[in-house]
């Protein structure tokens, strides 16, 4: 890359039903970015009226964009697809529910021009918060999950929250990378199959839902313990 070349940016949303939620996101995501170029892309599964919404959205702004299915992907494989046919250097995920506050996104590119080949927005590195899981249980299952994932990936011990659903790469660190994602676990896709040298951990406060409802469900946690042995198997 020349030195003069400024890093072009591409933001993905998974949506599966989240009403009410993908304008307030392109807005905090532009604010956020400030005057920076970038594209939003929306993974979306969605069965209500939230891909009417992108749509109107992708008129009004040439920066959005929809790719989506008919049929349920997954989140994991919706952002695979997105992915696919990328042109920009940099890539964020984002959940689409505003769990994710979008004025951390600066803070993954900055690290990211830095020298990181990914970075993690993480709840467990010091400055990070989780308020957004309901319950003790909810806490639990995750924080045990991550602590498994740990266990048995070396790879997922490069970062303190190797499940996040909230991350930034280099995205040519996936170049040739045969990304075989199930549910929803794609950090650790990126993780064990990139070309990853540098890891960062950036906190952040990962938030109540305003609106719609969680999609995570104990058929996620057999997925992502399948993904966990099909990973371990590489
Ligand atoms: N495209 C797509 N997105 C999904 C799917 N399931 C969940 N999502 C999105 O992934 C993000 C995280 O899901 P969420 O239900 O909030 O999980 P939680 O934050 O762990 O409770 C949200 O933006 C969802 O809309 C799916 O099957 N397909
Ligand atoms: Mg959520």
């Amino acid at each position: 890359m020349p030195p003069d070349h400024k890093p072009t940016i591409a933001v993905i949303v998974p949506t599966f039903n989240e009403r009410g939620n993908p304008g307030p996101l392109v807005e905090q995501v532009s604010a956020a970015l400030g005057g920076a170029p970038f594209r939003i892309l929306f993974a979306d599964d969605s069965t209500d009226d939230t891909t009417g919404e992108i749509e109107s959205l992708a008129r009004d702004n040439p920066a959005v964009s929809l790719n989506h299915s008919s049929s349920r992907r997954g989140l994991a494989r919706a952002v695979v697809d997105a992915l696919d046919g990328l042109t920009e250097d940099l890539v964020v995920v984002i959940d689409g529910d505003l769990q994710h506050p979008p004025n951390v996104v600066p803070h993954l590119v900055a690290a990211l021009e830095a020298g990181a080949d990914v970075v993690v927005a993480s709840r467990y590195v010091q400055g990070g918060r989780e308020l957004g899981l309901s319950g003790p249980w909810r806490r639990l299952v995750s924080r045990g999950s991550s602590r498994v994932a740990r266990m048995v990936l070396p790879s997922a011990r490069r970062t303190t929250d190797p499940l996040s659903g909230f991350f930034a790469f280099r995205r040519s660190i996936l170049t040739g990378a045969p990304l075989q994602p199930v549910g929803f676990k794609i950090l650790l896709e990126v993780l064990v199959r990139g070309r990853v040298r540098c890891v960062v951990d950036v906190p952040y406060t990962f938030d109540r839902r305003a609106r719609a409802t969680s999609k995570a469900s104990a058929l996620e946690g057999v997925r992502f313990l399948r993904h966990l042995l099909r990973l371990r198997g590489t």
